[in-house]
């Protein structure tokens, strides 16, 4: 008998920088009992669910920041609700916060994801580890994109979880862009990925139609799922935040690379497919058996080199 399990994704529209963590939890306590009323048992929130996108402001004063939106611990006595409603309706989550940490006598801060088990215990913990954007102040834009000022490299690598009778991996927001990180997550036998986003609708960096940056958001979901041969779960905060606008186009993806579900606004929404986790076994067990067709002897240089190098062959 296949194994199913009824996986939600929980969309958040915006939060302001008036928005306090006790309104957040109260909307995310929400959206889990809107899923518990689907029939949901696993539910995805977003990246950084408990504030704004906050890296899109240049704050001089660290303090300040951690104060605004960093948890020192989670849960808090703030977002404790979240973690004891997941607990009553036996549902388990993955959500996104600003992690502040002290480790070895050191404060560190990370872009953090969790994965929490129906009995409202910590199965994994994964720190964000492509961080896009830059770390100085960029006055004459439009916004900032800070995540390499506010926050270290992920030190936790990517991994995997046994997880309400699947395996599941976590990442967020911008590692969906590179196959390396799906990769590895499959490799370890991710049948499910959960990941939560916010993407500004403009891209900083050079002019590009809004609908463009969510055909890249689509066609890159759909061929990850399908390459690594995993349910992913894909989760926006998005609309416009004090009048910066991000995407939603939350998502729902199957092994075969289908979209399952979809969101249609950008506000609060919940979508909720009932995913059977053994619809992957045929694709992995033939195109993308990995032990039999893979060649890693031909992709050191995945490893070896970070930035492209021209290095054409002098053989024909
Ligand atoms: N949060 C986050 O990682 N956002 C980035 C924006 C980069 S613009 C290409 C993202 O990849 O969606």
């Amino acid at each position: 008998m296949s194994r199913h399990l009824k996986v939600a994704s929980a969309q958040l529209g915006p939060l302001h920088l008036a928005d306090t963590r006790t309104s957040a939890t109260a909307r995310l306590v929400k959206l889990l009992r809107e899923a518990h009323a689907m029939g949901a048992r696993f539910v995805v929130f977003p990246e950084l669910a408990f504030t704004t996108f906050f890296p899109r402001y240049w704050y001089a004063d660290d303090t300040e920041v951690d104060q605004r939106f960093f948890e020192f611990t989670m849960p808090s006595a703030e977002t404790q609700p979240l973690f004891d409603e997941a607990r009553k309706l036996g549902m388990g989550f993955y959500i996104g916060y600003a992690e502040r940490v002290v480790e070895q006598g050191r404060v560190r801060r990370f872009n953090t994801a969790i994965l929490v088990r129906p009995d409202g215990t910590i199965a994994g913990r994964y720190r964000k580890i492509h961080l896009p954007g830059h770390s100085e102040h960029r006055p004459q834009a439009p916004f900032q994109h800070l995540e390499k000022k506010y926050f270290e490299v992920g030190n936790l690598g990517f991994r995997v979880w046994r997880y309400m009778d699947t395996i599941t991996g976590m990442l967020i927001c911008n590692d969906r862009r590179w196959p390396e990180a799906y990769r590895v997550l499959a490799l370890q036998g991710a049948e499910i990925v959960a990941l939560g986003f916010n993407t500004p609708s403009e891209n900083l960096a050079f002019p590009e139609p809004p609908a463009l940056r969510v055909h890249h958001h689509l066609i890159t979901a759909q061929a990850m799922a399908y390459q690594n041969a995993t349910w992913l779960i894909e989760t926006a905060k998005c609309g416009f935040e004090d009048g910066y606008r991000m995407f939603g186009h939350s998502l729902i993806v199957a092994p075969t690379g289908e979209i399952a579900a979809k969101s249609v606004s950008e506000e609060d929404e919940v979508i909720c497919f009932n995913a059977d986790i053994d619809l992957a076994a045929d694709l992995k067990r033939n195109t993308f058996n990995f032990a039999a067709h893979r060649r890693p002897e031909h992709y050191r240089l995945i490893v070896e080199r970070t930035g492209a190098e021209v290095t054409p062959s002098d053989e024909p």
